[in-house]
């Protein structure tokens, strides 16, 4: 059988922001090899699987040869013989090494890269959106992109609290048009900013990184940013944060704007902004155990804005299922590695898409050449992906292999 696995190999490798991460060669009897690169969060939640690192002074702490040695051991030794077609046998397989709940003995790191590496293997030269929808309901689309422009939290070096500021560009017939858009929005960003003599770096996702005197300013700049690229707000192009309030969530409250505020009190500050701005999804808007925030918010404003939960979720199906049930948002985030498996993933998306519930796959703020979000995006039909400013390869890999897409698959996403 040529799709049966002869080979697993791991290696470090480095990410974005110079950090190691875990690289995985998967090799089918076929001569077929599959590889993938996992990468890694900044602003991580509590609940997420565990990304084993080696710690000390190495690499800052943040070494991978402990993951890498289960690649290589444990994981080749249970996998080698395997049918790489087989993902939910080779996931299990992996599952079985671990008797933690979190992945805290081989790590989520080193199973991700095995899980995506195999599954790049079982599609030969094939493509992997066009797998995942035959595995799936056949349904696929090209994901409306959340393009990250402006870079706060701790993804820049700035006084600005919210973690990203977004454009959605969603009123376009097309993929490519939407992009182009989105470009042409990032660079007006890029000359609003640099006119008020903000211009500085950029964060790590690529957006610019400007300080603010308030948070609210940069809802400001992104609408003129819109407007100054010759784009209606709110009818073609709209704004979607992720506020990331676990980061300046303390005992006392929501530390923001300077001030510090309940959980009621920020969802008035954000209602106040759905009142000025076209905001279309809020992402992370309460910490990931403050579900009674999420609740009244999702509650009072659910039907006007996508309520995203990211650190809530954790791309993890029982704490999917609580919020689902207690009504506690209306879309998820989806990140493969606070999971740590391709089909554990698909399973929490095809539960967010029964339950009614908006799908964004997700890269993380520490990224690779690796674009496997984009085909997962388009072939479960997600309908949204998140993936970074247009600029910086890491981000653009994804819009890239986003646009290789569109040369076969023209669907639009309708969202919003
Ligand atoms: C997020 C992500 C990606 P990080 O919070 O949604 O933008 O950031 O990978 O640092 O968790
Ligand atoms: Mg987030």
């Amino acid at each position: 059988m040529g799709t049966r696995i002869s080979r697993v190999h791991g290696r470090m490798v480095l990410d974005s922001r110079g950090n190691p991460t875990v690289e995985v060669d998967c090799l089918t009897e076929g001569g077929v090899l599959g590889r993938a690169m996992v990468p890694s969060g900044a602003s991580t939640g509590r609940h997420e699987a565990v990304e084993l690192r080696d710690g000390g002074e190495r690499w800052v702490g943040k070494g991978v040869d402990g993951a890498v040695a289960n690649v290589n051991g444990a994981i080749a030794e249970a996998l080698i013989g395997m049918d790489s077609a087989n993902q939910g046998a080779v996931d299990a397989a992996m599952l079985a090494l671990d008797s933690t709940a979190n992945k805290g003995e081989i790590g989520a790191n080193a199973m991700l890269g095995v899980s995506m590496a195999c599954l790049r293997a079982s599609v030969g030269g094939g493509e992997i959106w066009r797998h995942l929808a035959a595995g799936g309901d056949g349904s696929t689309s090209l994901p409306v992109p959340l393009m990250n422009i402006l870079n706060g939290g701790a993804h820049a070096n700035s006084n600005v609290d919210v973690q990203e500021f977004m454009v959605v560009p969603h009123g376009f017939d097309s993929f490519p048009e939407a992009l182009r858009a989105g470009v042409e929005i990032y660079h007006s960003l890029r000359a609003v900013l640099k006119e008020a003599g903000l211009l500085g770096g950029v964060g790590d996702e690529g957006g610019f990184a400007p300080n603010l005197p308030r948070n609210e300013e940069g809802l400001r700049f992104v609408v003129d940013a819109i407007t100054g690229a010759g784009y209606a707000p709110g009818e073609q192009v709209s704004i979607a944060l992720d506020v990331a309030s676990q980061e300046f969530l303390h005992e006392d409250g929501y530390h923001i704007d300077g001030g510090v505020l309940s959980g009621s009190e920020l969802g008035r500050l954000y209602s106040s902004w759905l009142d000025d701005y076209p905001i279309v999804s809020i992402e992370d808007p309460f910490g990931e155990d403050d579900w009674d925030s999420w609740i009244e918010f999702t509650q009072r404003e659910g039907h006007r804005v996508q309520v995203v939960g990211d650190d809530l979720y954790v791309t993890n199906p029982e704490r999917l299922a609580k919020g689902i049930e207690i009504g506690a948002s209306n879309a998820i985030l989806i990140k493969l590695n606070q999971i740590g498996t391709v089909t554990e993933t698909l399973e929490v998306i095809a539960m967010a898409k029964a339950a009614g519930f908006g799908t964004i796959i997700s890269h993380r703020s520490g990224e690779t050449a690796d674009s496997i979000i984009s085909d997962i995006a388009v072939g479960t039909d997600a309908g949204q992906i998140k993936t970074g400013a247009p600029a910086r390869s890491d981000r653009t890999a994804k819009y890239n292999q986003l646009l290789r897409i569109a040369e076969q698959c023209s669907d639009y996403a309708q969202i919003f």
